[in-house]
């Protein structure tokens, strides 16, 4: 495959409603989308990056930067490029692995177009649905908590998240367990906003049968996890820590975890998720995909790998209408609690034009 240029894209989608977590307050995503178009096909890439680095390290505008500076011209430099050569193109570069996550991804689609395979047949997926949770930020009373869990379990939701914080906990967790009962399948995520002196609040969550508890403590604190492993009965899983295959395989030997939460883009891509996915198999840990209010674009590649084999959790995988009025892309829409795979070549969805006009703030045309 021969790449012709790469255009950066930047969008910016109002949220449906103000999501907030531990590492801060989304409106609106403001995104940065890579088109890449080749020899053969284009293919596009949504870089997951938030607007500011409080979730992460990166962000929307230093990916950006990177892209524009350093990936794209290692991997024009690439001779016969393909997907898979794309992460070695980019090792030289540290860090920065949700912008090279877009990069890969959006190679990837462009040879899959052009080979007319789907990103599921790709990965190794094999579902034709996935089983879909929603992810609940801080709210400013237990009140709109709870009017917020109904909605979503009418929706047909099958999994609830709730974002945690130090005051914000054990009292939110109770109140949707006393209301909406021991069966719903509850979970909670703190975005590394706990210390290891917090485990006995955190052990006041044990009552309450949770699926896992996600990142309690520092993204670089995997003994303190271990630790804290052994005071809770809650499952410990891992996000913001695990940034590789290979750092999933040291948190395992370590007890640091029992679920492991896969987002591609915190991981360097696609193919990189597939090995977070095999390892932890090959040790017997369920997984997840996890989320990062993708538009229908980002969705569509994570909805396809969260059909392989060892993602046995419902993950963070929402309907087009939880994030936003008008999606980038035909909607995703909750059927029975689950998305369908899409089938199509490459991600199988495209952005509307008209919608994608309406969104762009900057559009960027890089020839090679
Ligand atoms: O920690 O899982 C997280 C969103 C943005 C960044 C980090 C996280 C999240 C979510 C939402 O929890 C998941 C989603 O529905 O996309
Ligand atoms: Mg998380």
């Amino acid at each position: 495959m021969k790449l012709e240029g790469v255009e950066l894209r930047r969008v910016a989608m109002p949220l449906v409603a103000p999501f907030r977590s531990a590492s801060g307050v989304e409106t609106t995503r403001d995104v940065l989308l890579l088109r890449v178009v080749t020899d053969q096909a284009e293919g596009w890439g949504e870089c997951v990056a938030m607007a500011g680095p409080h979730y992460s390290s990166e962000y929307a505008e230093a990916a950006a930067s990177v892209v524009r500076r350093f990936l794209i011209p290692a991997v024009a430099a690439t001779p016969r490029l393909d997907a898979y050569a794309v992460a070695a193109a980019l090792a030289p570069v540290k860090g920065h692995r949700m912008a090279k996550a877009a990069l890969e991804t959006a190679v990837l689609d462009a040879e899959l177009r052009a080979e007319g395979r789907s990103f599921a047949r790709e990965l190794g997926a094999v579902r034709a649905r996935v089983p879909c949770g929603v992810s609940i930020g801080i709210l400013s009373s237990i009140g709109e908590l709870i009017d917020a869990v109904g909605g979503y379990l009418d929706a047909g939701y099958l999994r609830i998240k709730l974002k945690i914080a130090p005051g914000w906990d054990v009292e939110p967790v109770r109140a949707v367990r006393e209301r909406f009962g021991a069966d719903v399948l509850l979970q909670v995520d703190a975005n590394a906003a706990y210390a290891p002196a917090d485990a006995r609040q955190l052990a006041r969550l044990d009552p309450y049968d949770l699926l896992l508890i996600e990142q309690p403590l520092a993204e670089d604190d995997l003994l303190g996890h271990a630790e804290l492993a052994k005071r809770i009965t809650t499952p410990v899983c891992l996000d913001e820590s695990i940034t590789s295959a290979r750092t999933a395989a040291t948190a395992i030997a370590l007890g640091a975890c029992a679920v492991v939460n896969v987002k591609p883009g915190r991981v360097g891509g696609y193919l990189e998720a597939r090995r977070v996915h095999d390892v932890c198999a090959a040790h017997g840990l369920p997984v997840w995909c996890g989320g990062e209010l993708e538009t229908g674009l980002g969705r569509a590649a994570n909805v396809a790998l969260a059909a392989l084999p060892g993602f046995t959790l419902p993950g963070d995988i929402s309907a087009s209408d939880r994030y936003f009025a008008t999606d980038l892309t035909a909607p995703f829409v909750l059927e029975d609690g689950h998305l369908p795979v899409p089938a199509g070549p490459g991600l199988g969805v495209e952005p509307l034009a008209g919608v994608l006009d309406e969104v762009t703030t900057a559009t960027e045309w890089l020839p090679l």
